[in-house]
């Protein structure tokens, strides 16, 4: 069965290049017409691993071609995802499985919502991949992605594909509570990047801000019923803080390049979350409030 892939970006390349190398189907779904052209003339996808470049040249096509998509990896950003799913809607099979690798949480509940007969898995990746140029990607850190589904919990047979594409992974009977662990992670350090400008390993200059911030997410993810979640937490995000040292957040380079944020699926959505149990997040909204200010004053959207 054809992997469909909506989203040549970092890691819908470095899932499709992988598939593809060792001779699984895999098509592409591209934006529009000038995006296709552009693919044809690159020639295909080009992935370095290790310093090695190899090209594939995978098959595409625009997100608007007619064939029916059983299989679908949505690899494009939060804020990109309930859109793209109604462009492909109509290609859909009844028996259509979609696996969705946004971060945060929330675009995974819109498009469930969006396509009610689907299976949907979801996903949360420690990978890490970036571009160099279009239509190539660097694989530049090792890791595992986790998959579930939290309304069906056998696993999908095709887990064997990944397996023979050797792409990590593992299936998680508490997906929830894995994308709640690492969005509480995320807003513990990533905004505060942000606003001091820094590294993750310089956020041991604020400590206290940090440890506050994890004590609300601790009480917010109790609420949401993940106690699990919220075990340890700020230990946790020390051990992550002292790991990624010399990093720098996802959200500081996306601001530092002048690229949209995925606010709305970290921080945001624990604000909202907050608001819905009743659970009162003062130092989480003063830093909400405080990032969208930062980003608006950059000309990047604040939501
Ligand atoms: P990316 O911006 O590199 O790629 C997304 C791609 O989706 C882009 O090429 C964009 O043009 C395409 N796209 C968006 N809407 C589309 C549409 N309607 N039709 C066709 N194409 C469309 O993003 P990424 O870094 O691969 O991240 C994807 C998700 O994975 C994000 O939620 C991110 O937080 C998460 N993630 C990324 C990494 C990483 O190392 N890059 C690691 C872990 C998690
Ligand atoms: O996941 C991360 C990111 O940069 O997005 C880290 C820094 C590891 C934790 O927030």
């Amino acid at each position: 069965m054809t992997w469909h892939i909506l989203g040549a970006g970092s890691l819908g390349s470095l899932w499709a290049t992988r598939l593809a190398r060792v001779g699984l189907p895999v098509t592409l779904l591209l934006r529009d017409a000038e995006r296709l052209a552009a693919y044809h003339d690159a020639g295909g996808l080009t992935l370095v691993e290790n310093g090695r470049e190899q090209r594939l040249a995978i098959s595409a096509q625009t997100v608007d071609a007619s064939d029916p998509i059983r299989r679908l990896l949505l690899a494009c950003k939060a804020y990109d995802a309930l859109a793209a799913v109604d462009a492909i809607a109509h290609r859909l099979t009844a028996d259509a499985e979609l696996i969705l690798l946004q971060n945060g949480l929330g675009s995974q509940q819109q498009v469930t919502e969006r396509l009610p007969g689907a299976r949907c898995i979801l996903a949360s990746s420690t990978e890490g991949a970036y571009r160099d140029g279009p239509f190539r990607v660097v694989f530049a850190g090792r890791g595992t992605t986790w998959l579930g589904d939290p309304y069906h919990p056998a696993p999908p047979a095709w887990l064997a594909e990944l397996t023979q594409a050797g792409i990590p992974h593992a299936w998680s009977d508490q997906i929830q509570s894995r994308l709640w662990r690492k969005l509480a992670i995320n807003c513990a350090i990533n905004p505060l990047t942000v606003l001091h400008d820094c590294r993750n390993g310089e956020l041991d200059a604020h400590q206290d801000e940090v440890a506050g911030l994890c004590t609300e997410l601790g009480g917010l993810l109790h609420a949401c019923g993940q106690d699990e979640a919220a075990a340890g937490l700020f230990e946790e995000v020390q051990r992550v803080i002292q790991a990624t040292a010399a990093n720098s957040s996802s959200m500081r380079q996306d601001v530092g390049a002048g690229r949209r944020t995925e606010i709305s699926y970290l921080l945001g959505h624990a604000c909202a979350e907050g608001l819905r149990q009743g659970v009162p997040l003062p130092r989480l909204t003063a830093l909400l409030q405080s990032l969208q200010a930062h980003l608006r004053a950059r000309g990047l959207p604040d939501t």
